[in-house]
């Protein structure tokens, strides 16, 4: 093949490959150059080194035709990339140098990188995670996913209230990304479906195309670069219409046209909004369908076979939102290339996987049965044809079990005819794999437990994990590099286990003392309250069962302890990080309580010193980055059997904060390794909420039982914070869902528990440091070497360097 020159890490052949893509791809001058021209010049040459990188890897994978790994989501959270981007290529110190001999300060140019807001949370960070450690661990991969003009929405606060604007993150265009105009696929919507030849023919009503780009996907410590490719609906030009046009008539002329693009327009902020619903499903098949021409393009170059296929691809479906994969590829191989059924579904069984991501039934997606048949004719005949041979297969298990195949039926039939897609996922999968010990089982012994009677090997666990280079090395220098000079060595950061070396150091009382300090110091740096002080953090999306509810409860109850001069617990800042969905209201009730309680604790001179507030507005990956490393405790305190994993609770725990948990998630993986001494355990367990959820509980049993949580939940009543939060309280009083009253007490004793260890800090210090060495586990490498060995059954590409 042709040789590739290689470009030079040196600082002044970084300094002169700057220049010559600002004068040449920037079209400017050193002296006419803004601090936009300097952040994308910068970002071009880095990602210049990395481009041919992709280059050596494209190649030796093309080589090798290996079984690739394809991760189909809906959602990325891939964060700023600049930071990322110059400590995998190795090139941080030349572009410090570069940018300040040309008069920019690295700081200031570096926080004009804009974050990709691509997703709402846990899940779309995870997929972001497992790329990373995808291209790590040099495995051939692909994510696949939809470049939304606008992300998840910024969050501003108004009066307290969380108010929702437009994240445009790409303003000012995106110098990471690679456009692929020429390689746009053609996605069909609505029409009617035809036989001809003894052939089903689906003739769709609308027409749209997808163009893709791509953003590179550098493993660290390696050559492999992979990619993540990003859809974007375009309208074709035909679409325009130039005769309405050239009448006047502006918005009718381009009206198809922004219907078509209106696809990749937001990331849907949640199911919890009926409105939309329909162009929510037209995402899900606009990223199936382009992703799949795009799998079997490329399983073409070097195939050509269909008996390979399942083989040579895996294709993992991130939660339902990408499970109409199935029918598509049926409809692809069966209609398109004239497969018969049987063949077919075998090759579609071997190539998919599916992860769920919940346990909360209304997370688990439905498709009304009409909807569905409108916009997808071809799609719902299959799907009834696979509903039938999984319902002969129940029969002929469980001979007379009719209430059996009502519940496993891909189809709902009442109150409201709907397609069940988490049953759709199990049925055409090879592997369905919970994300946490705990969530596996409570999904194949409630949920999905039909489907497990059925086929109790097609499931698995897979625990999550986090990227200790993203999580630890770029979030926290500090901390990283006491570690590495504690174990003298960075081996750490692509074999997490080493982390095991820093419990002998614990014993090293100069050792803590710099754990300290470095802890310190970062929470100096976030500049939200004293460095002294406890920090007490619990950042995630706001829901009713992660109780960010109970949370508030106990610093509204600190706060009535320093009122009436009854305080004796240490000095903390409690820090709340996280946005609501737009249109879930008893989450926004609760942002509004929160910022209410703040203003009047931060504002009362009785609290300076004790007890301060922070609720920063727009947590994100950026924000999420100044926050881990500077957390003392991790606020874990979701109601037991609702959190599926969790994965802040394993960045926070890598960075030396405490948990304080319920038996939940991950949680119960990080205690058992972390040990129950170095965990703040409280609450009752899965079990236990179960069984008080299905009595007749009596959330005001607790308020009248205890007095300090009646003072709480009457201080909110009777107006103290402003009148705000009446909503609130009379949820907890009235119905209490996830069961807040019942933990209360559990908790408040926990935390005084918190209080008494913090006060001995030489021991707490030694806790912060066993919770860091122990937690090695949580890596997402070991999530995606587990993934290879219990699901994908791939294995790596080396690249040469
Ligand atoms: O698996 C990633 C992440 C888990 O850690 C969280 O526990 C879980 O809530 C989250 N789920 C979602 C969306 N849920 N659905 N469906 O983000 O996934």
């Amino acid at each position: 093949g042709v040789e590739l020159r290689s470009l030079g890490n040196t600082p002044d052949e970084f300094r002169q490959d700057m220049l010559s893509n600002l004068y040449y791809r920037r079209g400017t001058t050193v002296e006419s150059a803004s601090a936009q021209d300097a952040y994308e010049t910068l970002a071009l040459t880095v990602r210049d080194r990395l481009a041919e990188r992709r280059a050596r890897t494209a190649a030796a994978q093309y080589e090798s035709n290996p079984r690739w790994v394809y991760y189909l989501s809906a959602e990325y959270l891939l964060g700023p990339q600049l930071e990322q981007n110059l400590l995998y290529s190795g090139t941080s110190e030349a572009a410090h140098k570069a940018l300040e001999a040309c008069g920019f300060k690295p700081e200031e140019i570096a926080a004009l990188d804009v974050e990709p807001g691509l997703g709402n949370g846990g899940l779309g960070r995870l997929a972001a995670c497992l790329l990373d450690s995808l291209a790590t661990l040099d495995i051939p991969a692909v994510g696949y996913g939809i470049r939304y003009d606008l992300g998840i929405f910024r969050q501003e606060f108004q009066d307290g209230r969380q108010i929702e604007r437009p994240d445009d993150w790409a303003f000012q265009g995106d110098p990471w990304e690679f456009p692929a105009p020429d390689d746009v696929q053609t996605v069909g919507f609505y029409g009617h479906v035809d036989e001809r030849d003894g052939r089903k023919v689906w003739q769709p009503g609308e027409v749209v195309l997808g163009e893709p780009s791509h953003l590179l996907v550098p493993g660290y410590g390696t050559t492999t670069v992979n990619i993540v490719r990003l859809w974007r609906a375009r309208a074709h030009q035909a679409s325009f219409d130039l005769t309405r046009f050239s009448a006047g008539q502006y918005a009718e002329a381009v009206q198809d046209a922004v219907r078509a693009e209106n696809i990749s327009k937001v990331l849907y902020p949640d199911d919890s909004t009926a409105a939309g619903r329909e162009l929510r499903l037209k995402q899900q098949y606009f990223l199936v369908s382009c992703s799949l021409r795009d799998i079997v393009r490329r399983f073409r170059l070097r195939n050509s076979d269909w008996d390979a296929f399942g083989s040579k691809t895996a294709i993992q479906l991130n939660d339902t939102h990408p499970v109409l994969a199935i029918p598509e590829l049926m409809r692809l191989l069966v209609d398109e290339e004239g497969l018969d059924w049987d063949h077919a579904w075998s090759l579609v069984r071997q190539t998919f996987n599916y992860t769920c991501h919940t346990l909360l039934p209304e997370a688990l997606e439905t498709w009304p049965v009409d909807m569905l048949g409108r916009l997808l004719p071809r799609h719902l005949e299959i799907i009834y044809l696979i509903n039938a041979g999984l319902l002969e297969e129940v029969r002929s298990r469980f001979p007379g079990d009719i209430d059996r195949v009502r519940r496993m039926s891909l189809i709902q039939e009442t109150p409201e005819r709907l397609v069940r897609m988490a049953n759709l996922a199990v049925t055409g999968t090879t592997m369905t794999n919970g994300v946490a010990e705990l969530h596996t089982q409570l999904l194949t012994s409630t949920v999905l437990r039909d489907f497990h009677d059925l086929w109790p090997s097609r499931f698995a666990n897979v625990t999550n994990g986090v990227s200790p280079r993203r999580f630890v090395r770029l979030a926290s220098p500090g901390i990283s590099a006491l570690i590495s000079s504690g174990l003298g060595h960075d081996r750490w950061l692509t074999d997490l286990s080493l982390l095991s070396g820093l419990e002998a150091l614990t014993g090293d009382a100069s050792f803590r003392e710099q754990w300290r300090e470095v802890k310190r110091s970062a929470k100096a740096a976030l500049g939200l309250g004293d460095p002294g002080a406890l920090m007490d953090v619990m950042i995630k999306r706001f829901h009713e069962y992660k109780r960010q509810q109970l949370k508030l409860l106990h610093v509204i109850t600190l706060y009535q302890r320093i009122k009436a001069g009854g305080y004796d617990g240490v000095p903390r800042t409690v820090l709340f990080g996280g946005k609501a969905a737009p249109a879930y209201q008893a989450a926004k009730n609760i942002i509004h309580l929160i910022n209410a309680v703040a203003a009047a604790v931060n504002a009362d001179p009785a609290a300076a010193g004790l007890l301060r507030v922070a609720f920063p507005a727009n947590y994100n990956i950026t924000l999420a980055e100044h926050i881990i490393p500077a957390a003392d405790l991790s606020e874990q305190i979701s109601m037991a059997g609702k959190e599926a994993s969790g994965t802040g609770n394993m960045k926070l725990t890598l960075n030396g904060a405490l948990t304080i948990g319920t038996l939940d998630g991950a949680n119960i993986e990080i205690r058992d390794r972390v040990g129950a001494d170095n965990f703040f355990l409280f609450g009752l367990d899965a079990p236990a909420a179960l069984a008080l959820r299905s009595g007749p509980y009596q959330p005001r049993d607790h308020y009248h039982a205890d007095d300090e949580l009646r003072a709480a939940l009457d201080a909110i009543r009777s107006g103290a914070f402003g009148g705000v939060g009446h909503d609130v309280a009379a949820s907890l009083l009235d119905r209490d869902e996830y069961l807040t009253l019942a933990d209360y007490r559990s908790y408040v004793d926990a935390q005084a528990g918190v209080d008494a260890a913090w006060r001995d800090q030489d021991h707490w210090t030694t806790m912060s440091i066993l919770n860091t060495a122990r937690a090695g586990f949580f890596s997402s490498d070991r999530t995606v070497t587990d993934y290879l060995d219990r699901i994908w059954h791939a294995t790596p590409v080396r690249v040469e360097g």
